[in-house]
């Protein structure tokens, strides 16, 4: 863990909900449950999953879990880690701009009974899923979008930060000269981060996060802070993340259709590759863009599929990080 991710995760815990107890290590805060033994309604051990080779990601959330945090708190620390991530350019600080070179944010999560919150095009902030749990746990409303949102951030002891670095102003100042929009096919094999976690009480929880397609235009949101198309679970059932083409996830409902075939008894594999092909099958332009699933049920068997080869997720469980390469509908 470097300095940032340090300073990210110690200001996360000190913005997280007063019933966190407990010291951990690097200042954080854990949730403790009680009662883990009576409430556990499956035999499996915590899991944190996350879209893309984030692979500190999974590991920041995996050992979180492993000291009983709750899924709701791993699958935070666990995106913050990406959003604090110069080097990623899709998600928080150092993201790429829209065309007018701002860079927002959208971001969501959910919880396992069920509460969601979210914020959309928010600016200036980078812990924006810690900022939609707080919508969640602190406002009547689902979602904050643009200005309120980052004037309830500041409300809430979040810090004003410049998100755009001096090389995605380079790379923006590159792209203005031809101004050509398209989108970018598993863009530096960075993505969205969407992350899914079961606790050791059994509980469910999920986060998404990012600053949405490159060069986007200027008020543009995309599936990621939605509920049911970039992030939907049932702690019944399961869950479901999404990366990728925004709009296409959105006109197909994505994660809420993958969570509902899980449902009806697929596995996670067979839901996202029908999720794929409900996306492929409806659009013939599908060549020209990346559309990816992650996917796990109660009982901790995961699944994944895009259109695109190149896409991969990572799966944290008793220890072991391991990086999935997801089959693809291309070949
Ligand atoms: C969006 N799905 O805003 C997100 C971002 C993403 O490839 O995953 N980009 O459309």
């Amino acid at each position: 863990m470097d300095r940032r991710q340090f300073l990210s995760i110690a200001f996360l815990s000190s913005i997280t909900s007063s019933t966190l107890v407990g010291a951990a290590p690097f200042g954080l805060h854990i949730q403790k449950k009680k009662n883990s033994m009576e409430r556990k309604s499956n035999n499996v051990t915590p899991i944190a999953i996350c879209t893309w080779a984030f692979s500190n990601a999974s590991k920041q959330a995996g050992e979180a879990l492993e000291r009983n945090a709750a899924a709701l708190d791993a699958v935070i620390i666990g995106v913050a880690v990406e959003e604090a991530n110069l080097k990623n350019t899709t998600v928080g600080k150092g993201g790429t701009p829209d065309r007018e070179g701002n860079v927002t944010l959208d971001a969501c999560v959910m919880a396992p009974n069920g509460d969601c919150g979210a914020v959309a095009c928010v600016e200036n902030i980078t812990h924006v899923a810690a900022l939609a749990r707080k919508v969640m746990e602190n406002t009547p409303h689902f979602m904050l979008a643009g200005k309120g949102a980052e004037e309830f951030a500041y409300a809430n002891g979040f810090k004003k930060e410049n998100l755009l670095t001096e090389t995605a102003t380079q790379q923006w100042k590159e792209w203005l000269k031809t101004s050509e929009y398209k989108p970018i096919i598993n863009i530096e094999n960075h993505d969205t981060i969407g992350m899914l976690a079961i606790d050791a009480q059994g509980d469910i929880a999920g986060a998404c996060s990012t600053s949405g397609l490159s060069y986007k235009m200027k008020g543009r949101v995309g599936d990621s802070p939605i509920i049911g198309s970039g992030l939907f679970l049932d702690n019944d059932v399961g869950g479901a993340v999404g990366t990728g083409m925004g709009e296409e996830i959105l006109k197909t409902v994505g994660s809420f259709l993958i969570v509902e075939l899980m449902r009806q008894g697929y596995s996670p594999q067979k839901a996202c590759e029908e999720a794929v092909h409900r996306v492929v099958t409806k659009n013939p332009d599908h060549t020209n863009f990346q559309v990816a699933y992650i996917a796990m049920n109660k009982a901790g068997e995961i699944g994944s599929y895009c259109i695109h080869s190149g896409f991969a997720m990572m799966k944290y469980q008793d220890g072991k990080n391991e990086t999935i390469t997801s089959p693809s509908f291309l070949k």
